[in-house]
């Protein structure tokens, strides 16, 4: 092989979706960094990514099959060759196929954000068994649910537009560290005079650098967007001629919206009535002077049990000021429905029929610490039997961690981890497979937070024995008998495929031009709802919602508070009466990179920031190590005191390694498995703790 640059893609779970140039000498990857030619990139990676060469040639990379031969969670294994692995997997899937294919379960999330490695082969496999269908819904389901009822679809605002809005919301969010290329975006707004408003209960490193910061209670941002509304209306800061061409239901709005007052909402939410008015006026009157303001809201806001009408309420903001007037106003939460993604095709879902039918199972991947625990009943179908763990490392980031612990450590469970590297899930696995990095295998990624379809072309020939997720599955397929002929597609086959190109926004898609370039833009207009064409029933934004209602919901605007809270639990708040949340840390992504050691120093140890009220209360100083506990566990962290946190608020920057901890815990221990209003999401900061110096 000769000397090259490689066009790839960040394969990572981020809104940026990065372009990257990787150099290539002799076969071995030298040096990676952002593509200057693709916009949203500009040439730029985060810390982070920019050592994925560090981590692709790290030392403790698996590199070849291996069985268990220590106790379950421990990590001893010893290698044997691929044959064999591929052999004894489909041994014990079909002898439990025959009996219940629904003992079978897939376990995946977004390790890889790529079509090719996420579920195209896996699920043509996992459908072909007829296995339990996996809820991916640990991210972003609630508020993408809520977001439907109001817009019809995840389509927003074009995040390249935002450079030019006179007002951002920063809503449950913090891109310096998880959205960094649109804080890019920012800036440049903020630089030509714009105001940003950070909403977030921490003081995060971007509310640090907002014009304003509004730090209310977790959970509570529906109340706050409902005491919004009730001041734009009450100061007749509405866009009537946008309301009553584009919206439905503003007459039932306005009577709800009565009691929303800003002393009301302030209550609720934590905050002064002033901060209600204020957060109300500035967007009304920046909108009101025909100014592009803009909302970015993203997930923080949504890991609560309010979270998915939360999103519901805020996607109602632009449409009553008239915001989508601008292509550089509106709201963006996920762009992830811009994309004709062609499912059927990737999964092959009307085709692949299984041996054995039976009514299907789906299990919620939230409820894995619960559901690895139940026997076989008639209301929830034959007991777990195999797991196949891909693109996941649930040990460390399912909620109530102690039970999902259990689950794994079950004796009769056999697991199957495809893996980088020996993660907190990989200690528990029965065999465990090496799978390449971005840079050793191909791939195609839609994006959610910009606009591009993106190529990740093969920079370096696999490391070790390592084969992609999709090279095993195919592998799995032809050893399970499966002589579908869709087993057989290549990942150039699939990859291809992957967009349904009877879709105007992706005419102009030639693959072996997106190879060429590295990526293309969709074809998609630019104010998306200037003039309405909002994407649910009425074709209008929906202040109220039919729909909502025939699911059981309110069908307006309306508020769920938290499931752990003052307000609503007080008994178990006397208890434990911090509120903790666990968004994450900036050098790490979710728990990949958290055994990079030059990162890892970065964010030293495991700690949790306190107010220094809440910690002079407990008599904690700075650097003690204390117990954080609730009914679900406990864990060991050293004390940050910092006024950052508001009063009865504790920050646990996540999500560590539990084995590479002083307590071998992580912040799931405390956080549970109960769902959020819609979507079927989790809820990891809706959790009351208390702490003690140890
Ligand atoms: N560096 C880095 N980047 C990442 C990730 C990572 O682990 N590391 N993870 C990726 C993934 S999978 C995701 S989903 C995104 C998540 O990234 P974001 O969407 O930014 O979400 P979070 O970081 O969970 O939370 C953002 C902010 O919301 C605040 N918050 C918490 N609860 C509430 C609340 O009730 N209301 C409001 N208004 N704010 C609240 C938190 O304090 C936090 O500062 O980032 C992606 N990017
Ligand atoms: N307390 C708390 N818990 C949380 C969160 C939080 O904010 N706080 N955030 C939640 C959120 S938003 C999310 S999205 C989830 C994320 O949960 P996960 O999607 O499980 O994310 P990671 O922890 O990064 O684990 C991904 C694993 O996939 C592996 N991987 C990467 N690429 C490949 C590949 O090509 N093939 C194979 N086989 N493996 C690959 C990586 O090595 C890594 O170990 O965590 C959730 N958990
Ligand atoms: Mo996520």
């Amino acid at each position: 092989m000769s000397d090259e640059v490689i066009k790839a893609t960040c394969p990572h779970d981020c809104p940026d979706t990065c372009g990257m140039l990787v150099k290539v000498e002799n076969g071995v990857a030298v040096s990676i960094k952002g593509n200057p030619e693709h916009p949203n990139t500009g040439g730029t990676l985060c810390t982070k990514v920019s050592r994925y060469i560090e981590r692709t040639y790290h030392k403790d990379r698996l590199k070849y099959p291996m069985q268990r031969v220590g106790k379950k969670g421990e990590g001893k294994f010893q290698r044997i060759s691929w044959d064999n692995a591929l052999n004894l997997i489909t041994r014990k899937l079909k002898n439990i196929s025959i009996r219940d294919p629904r003992a079978i379960l897939p376990y995946s999330y977004a390790g890889t954000m790529g079509i090719v490695q996420g579920e195209s082969m896996a699920m043509r496999f996992f459908n072909r068994i007829g296995a339990s269908k996996l809820d991916r819904t640990i991210c972003a389901s609630a508020g993408g649910a809520g977001y439907k009822y109001s817009i019809g679809a995840k389509v927003g605002t074009d995040n390249s537009k935002f450079d030019n809005s006179k007002l951002i919301l920063i809503w449950g969010g913090n891109p310096i560290v998880s959205n960094l290329h649109f804080w890019s975006r920012a800036q440049n707004a903020k630089r030509k005079g714009a105001k940003l408003i950070c909403i977030d209960p921490y003081k995060s490193l971007t509310a640090e650098k907002c014009n304003r910061h509004i730090a209310l209670i977790p959970g509570t941002d529906a109340a706050l967007a409902l005491g919004m509304m009730h001041v734009i209306c009450k100061e007749n800061l509405v866009d009537y001629d946008y309301v009553s061409k584009y919206t439905i239901g503003f007459e039932k709005l306005l009577e709800r919206l009565a009691f929303w007052t800003p002393e009301y909402t302030g209550k609720i939410c934590g905050i002064s009535s002033k901060e209600v008015e204020y957060i109300s006026k500035i967007y009304a009157l920046t909108a009101k002077k025909k100014l592009p303001v803009s909302i970015r809201i993203n997930y923080g806001l949504q890991r609560t049990h309010g979270g998915g009408m939360a999103v519901r309420n805020i996607s109602c903001l632009p449409a009553l000021v008239g915001a989508w007037r601008h292509e550089s106003g509106g709201i963006l939460l996920s762009s992830g429905d811009s994309y004709p993604i062609n499912f059927n095709k990737l999964f092959r879902l009307d085709s692949l029929k299984p041996n054995k039918i039976l009514p299907s199972r789906t299990i919620n991947m939230n409820k894995i610490g619960s559901d690895l625990l139940k026997k076989s009943s008639s209301s929830f179908g034959p007991a777990i039997e195999a797991l196949i763990v891909y693109n996941s490392n649930p040990v460390a980031v399912a909620p109530d961690s102690s039970q999902v612990v259990k689950g794994f450590q079950r004796e009769d469970l056999y697991t199957i981890v495809l893996e980088h590297f020996k993660t907190d899930t990989a200690d528990y696995a029965d065999i465990l497979l090496p799978a390449t990095t971005q840079l050793e295998h191909s791939d195609i990624h839609a994006s959610y937070g910009h606009l591009d379809i993106m190529i990740n072309n093969q920079a370096i020939k696999p490391i070790g024995e390592c084969k992609s997720n999709s090279e095993i599955f195919r592998r799995l397929a032809s050893k399970m008998g499966f002589t579908d002929k869709c087993f057989q597609d290549s990942d150039n086959d699939i990859a291809s495929e992957a967009f349904d190109k009877s879709h105007k926004s992706v005419q102009n898609f030639n693959f072996k031009e997106i190879k060429r370039k590295g990526w293309m833009k969709l074809d998609v207009p630019k104010a998306p709802f200037k003039n309405g064409g909002f994407f649910t029933p009425s074709g209008k934004c929906e202040f109220y919602s039919e729909k909502m209602k025939l699911n059981g919901y309110d069908p307006l605007p309306s508020y769920i508070p938290p499931y752990e809270s003052k307000l609503t639990s007080p008994d178990l708040a006397k208890k434990y009466p911090l509120s903790m949340i666990s968004p994450p840390q900036r050098n790490f992504l979710n728990t990949t990179f958290v055994n990079v050691k030059s990162l890892r120093n970065i964010d030293g140890e495991p700690n949790i920031e306190i107010h220094p009220e809440d910690a002079k209360k407990r008599n904690i100083k700075n650097g003690d190590y204390v117990k954080v506990f609730n009914d679900r566990g406990f864990i060991i962290l050293k004390a940050n005191i910092t006024p950052k946190v508001r009063l009865g608020l504790v920050v646990a920057l996540s999500i560590w390694w539990k084995k590479l901890t002083l307590d071998k815990k992580n912040a799931n221990e405390l956080t549970s498995q109960r769902l959020t209003d819609m979507g079927r999401g989790p809820t990891f900061y809706d959790t009351l703790v208390e702490i003690i110096k140890i």
